[in-house]
């Protein structure tokens, strides 16, 4: 992942909760097309039936129909028009929020701070029954430069789908954010409309996330710990799963399962069933579960052994937390504590967990949006610090793949190789050969593997509409600028071709535009304004989403625009996304 360092800031956008719903009220039910100046009344300007497509898909999709978007909505659905631009401001909040926090801030500004999730779990799960007198949890997040309305909905979803006799505390560590508005927001809202048990401590340096958990740690007093990144959602029963199992045996320690926020939709949809494991450039990432395990005795609630754990989202007992060591505090700001930590709880006598009937939701952002302080690469410092306390020779597996860190110094790991004695703790290869036995010892490429969710699988999307995408204002169709294999190409209006498979677009079930077969029509992440792209298709939605709404609109459904023909008159033919506001420039129609 990327990383850059940013530092600017506009939370002009930020309203409390109470005017949002207003706002929401007004957007939704009362007049949604007073916004919208210049728009015919028309309706049936909708697809043909048989062009609807099917809402069977996972739960907390986008429905995908250009039917109105407060009608007929499942519990946890969005309206696909959630991210709609009125106006300068709105692009503002957008925009500059895709830049400070990598995903779509006025998307997760208008959801505000509770929301419905779907329920994501097997339903086996509703039949489990948790025994009284589990442990309290401190749930401790820190965070640093977090988008306020994505922080209040991680804070809120505890409050609202914890029991309260559960809930010891919430521990907020600002990790010295330097969004100066935040600060002040925060403070406030912690103040007057937060409940006496959440509390906020101040780092006055950045410490990073890891020593900003040990901090938050340190000032719990709840029996387990729970940590959670600044920008989840936890879903129904979240809890309970992960109590019951630490009351049984204080040395287990246990993950939810991180169901998916998408970044540019902030939609909340089930994630596979997967576990944690690493490739020898010692990035996490996610395995299949072996079907031994899978399909074993306890069936779909029983929990998953897990090699290693993503990092951000796990319960422990506090004291099991101490005595373990808690973690490496010479490992700065961000990346491989969560292999260091799951090394050591296999290797000194711990377990990890999944359980699946525990669900908690996480933004997962396509860049990581800050950097360092110093600009350093605190991920292959960290890593060098987990590969020589842990590793014992097999650290040689990261050095063939990272030879330029082999003499790079890595500060004193002392107090943790006493660590690692204190508790005893097996070696590296007993911990391969009985934990993660699907590690190959040689890296089958010398590549090491992206350490990202991969689990789309091959399947082709259903194709739900095939044609030239032709614009009624000018009588003329969307095409490539050059050729349409050309990847980054723009797309102009053309004269439209009859015979001119160039010009044939589908549109299917995942609401991609798809040119020729071949690339899909894609926008900017950062700036709507920009003209968008044919680029490949990626299956995951946001900048490839595209949804036919009223008058015949193509709306975009993470740059919350529509497209549009520039100058009707020109024979340039350009397009740019705009502002939807129901002008003939704005009407598309896909025909066969
Ligand atoms: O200097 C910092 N100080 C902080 O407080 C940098 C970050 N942070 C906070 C930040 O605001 C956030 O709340 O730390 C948290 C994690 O940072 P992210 O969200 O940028 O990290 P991530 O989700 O990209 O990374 C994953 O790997 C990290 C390795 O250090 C941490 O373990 C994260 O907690 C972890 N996130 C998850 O496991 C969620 C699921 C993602 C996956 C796979
Ligand atoms: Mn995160």
């Amino acid at each position: 992942m990327g990383s850059v360092t940013l530092r600017y800031f506009c939370y002009g956008c930020l309203f409390t909760s109470v005017s949002w719903t207003l706002l929401l009220f007004i957007y939704f039910n009362v007049s949604q097309d007073s916004h919208v100046p210049l728009q015919g009344g028309s309706s049936s300007l909708h697809f043909p039936r048989k062009f609807q497509p099917r809402f069977t898909r996972l739960a907390g999709r986008v429905p995908k129909s250009n039917k109105d978007p407060e009608a007929g909505l499942k519990k946890g659905e969005l309206s696909p028009e959630l991210g709609m631009i009125f106006n300068e401001q709105d692009q503002e909040v957008r925009d500059t929020g895709y830049h400070k926090h990598a995903f779509n801030v006025l998307i997760s500004n208008r959801l505000g701070y509770h929301r419905e999730l779907p329920d994501t779990r097997d339903p086996k799960c509703k039949e489990m029954n948790y025994a009284g007198g589990l442990p309290s949890a401190s749930v401790v997040i820190c965070f640093y430069d977090e988008a306020f309305s994505a922080l209040l909905r991680t804070v809120h979803s505890v409050l609202d789908r914890t029991p309260a006799h559960l809930l010891h505390e919430i521990i907020l560590v600002d990790d010295s954010s330097d969004l100066e508005d935040l600060k002040a927001e925060l403070d406030a809202y912690v103040a007057h409309h937060l409940p006496k048990n959440v509390k906020l401590v101040r780092n006055e340096q950045r410490e990073g996330l890891i020593r900003g958990r040990m901090i938050g740690a340190s000032h719990a007093t709840g029996q387990v710990l729970v940590f959670l990144d600044s920008h989840c959602e936890v879903n129904d029963m979240w809890l309970q799963p992960l109590l019951a199992p630490i009351q049984e045996d204080r040395r287990t320690v246990v993950c939810p399962v991180i169901d998916i926020i998408s970044a540019d939709t902030l939609l909340y949809s089930s994630s596979p069933i997967v576990r944690g494991g690493f490739n020898w450039g010692l990035h996490f990432k996610w395995d299949p579960v072996p079907l031994s395990e899978l399909n074993g005795p306890g069936g779909p609630v029983a929990p998953i052994r897990s090699p290693t754990m993503a990092g951000g989202l796990f319960a422990m007992n506090r004291k099991y937390f101490d005595e373990l060591g808690q973690y490496d505090g010479g490992m700065d700001i961000w990346g491989g504590e969560n292999l260091e930590i799951s090394f050591r709880i296999w290797m000194c006598g711990g377990r990890l967990l999944i359980f699946p009937c525990s669900r908690v939701g996480h933004i997962f952002r396509k860049r990581r949006p800050y950097g360092s302080p110093g600009g350093q690469d605190t991920m292959a410092h960290n890593s060098l610090r987990l590969a020589h306390v842990w590793m014992d020779e097999y650290k040689e597996q990261y050095f063939a793949l990272r030879p330029e860190l082999r003499n790079r110094s890595f500060g004193d790991i002392a107090e943790r190789l006493a660590v690692r004695k204190r508790l005893d703790c097996k070696s590296f290869k007993w911990y391969l050969e009985h934990v993660y036995p699907e590690m190959q010892a040689v890296p089958p490429n010398g590549k090491a593997q992206q350490p990202m969710f991969v689990n789309k699988g091959l399947r082709r999307p259903r194709v739900l509409q095939k044609g030239r995408l032709h614009n009624l204002l000018a009588d003329k169709c969307l095409v490539a600028q050059g050729q349409p294999t050309q990847k980054g190409g723009m797309v102009v209006a053309r004269e439209c071709g009859l015979e001119d498979a160039d010009q044939v677009w589908t549109y299917d079930e995942e609401q991609q535009l798809v040119l020729a077969g071949l690339l899909c029509l894609d926008v900017s992440e950062t700036r709507s304004s920009d003209p968008p792209r044919l680029m490949k298709c990626h299956g995951s939605g946001g900048s490839q989403q595209w949804t036919f709404g009223k008058n015949r609109r193509l709306y975009q459904v993470s740059v919350g625009q529509c497209l549009t023909l520039v100058d009707p008159g020109s024979r340039k033919g350009y397009v740019t996304m705009a502002i939807c506001d129901g002008s003939r420039s704005q009407q598309w129609q896909l025909v066969e």
